[in-house]
């Protein structure tokens, strides 16, 4: 298999942890989907990353959907469960976080893409953004509250997700002070870094 992606994108991140997690081998195929030069969309008429090109097959991609296929080619460390309640709060939790990196993107690429002009960018449009990062943040740590996990009493595709949010956040807006406004996020996040899926991948 081969994974193309970058260091620093949440979502590759959230792959490379699966694999690790799982176990599984693939090769690592750098791309920047921002230069001019860049092929991706010949893999991905989207043109991003995460993308996975299976052996002698067609791609495959968002992260999601990689993700959940990735856990069913091998029965180690199940990071989905089956089809019911739990599988869905754990879809639930990888939907918050992807949704707080959906929006910590949007507001990035307002204030930074180098193709807009300094007068296209808007305040309201990244206060907007800012706003859904915050929220969903304030989500993570009342849903995790005491708890070890986020779901389950083991880890889970829920707190490998919610692991890439915060360092990617951490990394992008190091001014948004999550692990001070909530330790139990930061106690989370310390353990996940003690794992080599983690501590390998850090952006
Ligand atoms: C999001 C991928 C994405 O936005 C997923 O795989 O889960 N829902 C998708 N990737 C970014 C890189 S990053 O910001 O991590 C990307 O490839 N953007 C290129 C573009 O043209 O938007």
């Amino acid at each position: 298999m081969k994974l193309i992606g970058s260091a620093a994108s949440p979502y590759v991140r959230k792959v490379r942890v699966v694999m690790a997690e799982k176990r599984l081998d693939y090769q690592f195929v750098i791309e920047d989907v921002w230069s001019d030069d860049t092929t991706i969309a010949s893999s991905n008429p989207l043109g991003k990353v995460p993308c996975l090109i299976m052996d002698g097959s067609e791609a495959m991609f968002d992260s999601r959907v990689i993700v959940e296929y990735l856990d069913t080619l091998s029965p180690v460390g199940k990071l989905i469960p089956q089809p019911g309640r739990e599988r869905a709060e754990v879809k639930t939790w990888e939907a918050l976080a992807d949704g707080v990196m959906d929006a910590g993107v949007l507001w990035r690429l307002e204030a930074t893409w180098a193709r807009r002009a300094d007068g296209e960018r808007s305040r309201a449009w990244m206060d907007r953004q800012r706003a859904k990062v915050e929220a969903g943040i304030r989500a993570m740590a009342k849903g995790l509250g005491d708890k070890p996990f986020c779901s389950g009493i083991h880890l889970s595709l829920s707190d490998i997700s919610v692991g890439c949010a915060l360092g990617w956040i951490g990394f992008r807006f190091p001014d948004i002070d999550w692990r001070g406004e909530h330790p139990n996020l930061g106690k989370l996040y310390d353990k996940l870094m003690l794992r080599a899926s983690f501590a390998d991948t850090a952006p």
